[in-house]
């Protein structure tokens, strides 16, 4: 009997502590929200963060146009990266989500391509390197062009 009550009590403190642990995961990960607008703009064209912070980009398409009409996503490049460049090789790469595979050492990360009406989100470790400007892109044809881009600020 004494024997199934410690069992029960390690087994809530690994409960308690596996809960503060989750906490403290929520705690650091920041979410950034951003809709993708129609008039081919982010609706956050400006992100601040500390290095090595854990953001969460979540990234969603306020269109009512069909996918192929009007789909976004979010494509952080390494601040090397010429985003000009990105955006007119992403045309040519329509069957990779529009992310050109011979340019994939060029990006931080990126969502899959978002629909109207849908969120998606992805998660990431911002680099270590300050004072830099790192440019975030939609590559859906057209839509860099337009305008549709916004600088991370690491600092
Ligand atoms: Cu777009």
């Amino acid at each position: 009997m004494l024997k199934t009550s410690k069992i029960f009590q390690a087994a809530f403190l690994l409960l308690i502590s596996l809960g503060m642990l989750g906490i403290a995961t929520a705690a650091q990960r920041r979410a950034i929200e951003i809709e993708g607008l129609q008039t081919l703009k982010f609706s956050v064209d400006h992100i601040s963060a500390k290095p090595g912070e854990k953001l969460t980009v979540k990234l969603t398409n306020k269109t009512s146009l069909p996918p192929e009409a009007m789909s976004h996503n979010f494509v952080l490049l390494k601040k090397d990266a010429d985003s000009g460049a990105f955006a007119n090789a992403a045309i040519n790469a329509k069957d990779n989500g529009y992310i050109p595979k011979d340019m994939m050492d060029k990006v931080i990360v990126h969502t899959e391509l978002v629909a109207g009406g849908e969120t998606k989100s992805v998660t990431f470790t911002v680099p270590q390197e300050t004072g830099d400007y790192y440019s975030y892109i939609c590559t859906f044809p057209g839509h860099y062009a337009a305008g549709m881009k916004g600088t991370l600020t690491v600092k």
